[in-house]
C-alpha cells in the first residue's frame, strides 16, 4: 500500500533531517540512488524497524547515515562481512548494505565474492562511478580502459570488473544494473531484488562529476547525466540488435553498458541450508540418544 504521493512526503519520512546537509556535490548521483531506494522500501510498506543497513566507507558509504533507521557505518570494504553477521544473528530483520565499486569491488572484493558464492541473503546496492570519489579520484578496478584517474593520469591501462556479470557466475539469485535518470525500471528492480531470499546486487551506474566528469572531461553536470544515456543500453535491445540488427547498428551498440536484470534465480542461500544442517545433526543426535536407552 502506498501512502506516500510526493518526493517531499517521501523524504520526510525516510530521511534522518539532524543529519542535513549531506556531503555530496552538486550532480552526484547518490542522492537519486537513495531517493529509488526510499521508493522501494515505501512501495513494499516494510517496518523500517525491521531494516537495517550497512556501509564501509566512501561517498556513498555515507548513505546509512541519512536514512531515519538503524545503520552501520563500517570500515572500507568490510559492509558485507557486517551485514553477514547482521543477518546471522538477525535472520527475520532486511538487510541493507550501500557501497561504492571502490569498497565493494576493491577492497571489499574478497567479501563481496564470497557472500555472493554463499548466497548470503543480503541485498548489496552498489553505486559505480568508476572512481573512488571520497579520496580525490584515484582508479577504482571499475574505471573503463583509457580512463583519467590520479594514479592514472596517462589513462587507465587496466581491464575494468564487470561486477554484475561477476555476480551472475558467483550464481547470485538476483542481479541488476541500473541508470539514475529513468526511475520506474530500477525502483520496480529494487522491489524484486530486496525481496529476493539469497545474494542480491543491484549495481548501480552514478555520475560522479567532482573526481571522474572534471577529470575525464564529460562536460558540465548537463552533459555528464547525458553521458549515461549515450553509453549505456537496455539488454533486451542490446541482444535484438546482436541478432538482427545490421553491421553498422552492432558497432554502434558494441560497446554500451548493459541495463536490465541479468540474473532472477532461486538457488538455496547459507542459511537455509545451515539451519537444514543443524536441523538435520539434532535429529540423529535424538535418535542416537533414543538408541543408547
Ligand atoms: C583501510 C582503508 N584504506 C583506504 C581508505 C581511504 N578511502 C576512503 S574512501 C575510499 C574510496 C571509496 O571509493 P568508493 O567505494 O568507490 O566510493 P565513492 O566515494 O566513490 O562513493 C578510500 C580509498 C580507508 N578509509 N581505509
Ligand atoms: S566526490 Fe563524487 S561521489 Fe563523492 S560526493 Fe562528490 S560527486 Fe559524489
Amino acid at each position: 500500500m502506498v501512502e506516500i504521493k510526493t518526493a517531499d512526503e517521501l523524504n520526510k519520512k525516510f530521511l534522518r533531517e539532524g543529519m542535513w546537509p549531506t556531503i555530496f556535490c552538486n550532480g552526484c548521483g547518490h542522492g537519486v540512488v537513495l531517493e529509488y531506494t526510499f521508493w522501494a522500501l515505501e512501495e513494499l510498506g516494510w517496518d523500517m524497524d525491521n531494516v537495517i543497513f550497512a556501509s564501509g566507507i566512501g561517498c556513498s558509504s555515507r548513505l546509512p547515515g541519512y536514512i531515519n533507521a538503524d545503520g552501520l557505518h563500517t570500515t572500507h570494504g568490510r559492509a558485507i562481512a557486517f551485514a553477514t553477521g547482521i543477518k546471522a544473528a538477525n535472520p527475520d530483520f532486511n538487510v541493507i548494505v550501500f557501497t561504492g565499486d571502490g569498497d565493494c569491488s576493491g577492497i571489499g572484493g574478497n567479501h563481496f565474492i564470497h557472500a555472493a558464492r554463499r548466497n548470503i541473503d543480503i541485498t548489496v546496492i552498489m553505486i559505480n562511478n568508476f572512481i573512488y570519489g571520497m579520496t580525490g579520484g584515484q582508479l577504482a578496478p571499475t574505471a573503463p580502459l583509457g580512463s583519467i584517474a590520479t594514479t592514472a593520469p596517462y589513462g587507465n591501462i587496466e581491464h575494468p570488473f564487470d561486477i554484475s556479470n561477476l555476480a551472475c557466475a558467483l550464481g547470485a539469485n538476483y542481479v541488476a544494473r541500473w541508470g539514475v535518470s529513468h526511475p520506474y525500471q530500477p525502483i520496480k528492480s529494487l522491489k524484486e531484488g530486496l525481496q529476493k531470499k539469497g545474494f542480491s546486487l543491484l549495481e548501480f551506474l552514478a555520475p560522479c562529476p567532482t573526481a571522474y566528469g572534471r577529470r575525464n572531461k564529460l562536460g558540465d553536470i548537463k552533459k555528464h547525466w547525458a553521458w549515461y544515456d549515450n553509453n549505456t543500453i537496455l539488454k533486451e535491445d542490446y541482444e535484438k540488435i546482436m541478432k538482427y540488427g545490421t553491421e553498422e547498428e552492432k558497432a554502434q551498440v558494441k560497446d554500451k553498458m548493459q541495463l536490465g536484470v541479468f540474473q532472477d534465480i532461486q538457488k538455496s542461500g547459507f542459511f537455509e541450508s545451515y539451519e537444514k544442517l543443524v536441523n538435520r545433526l539434532k535429529e540423529k543426535e535424538t535418535k542416537t540418544k533414543g538408541a543408547k536407552k
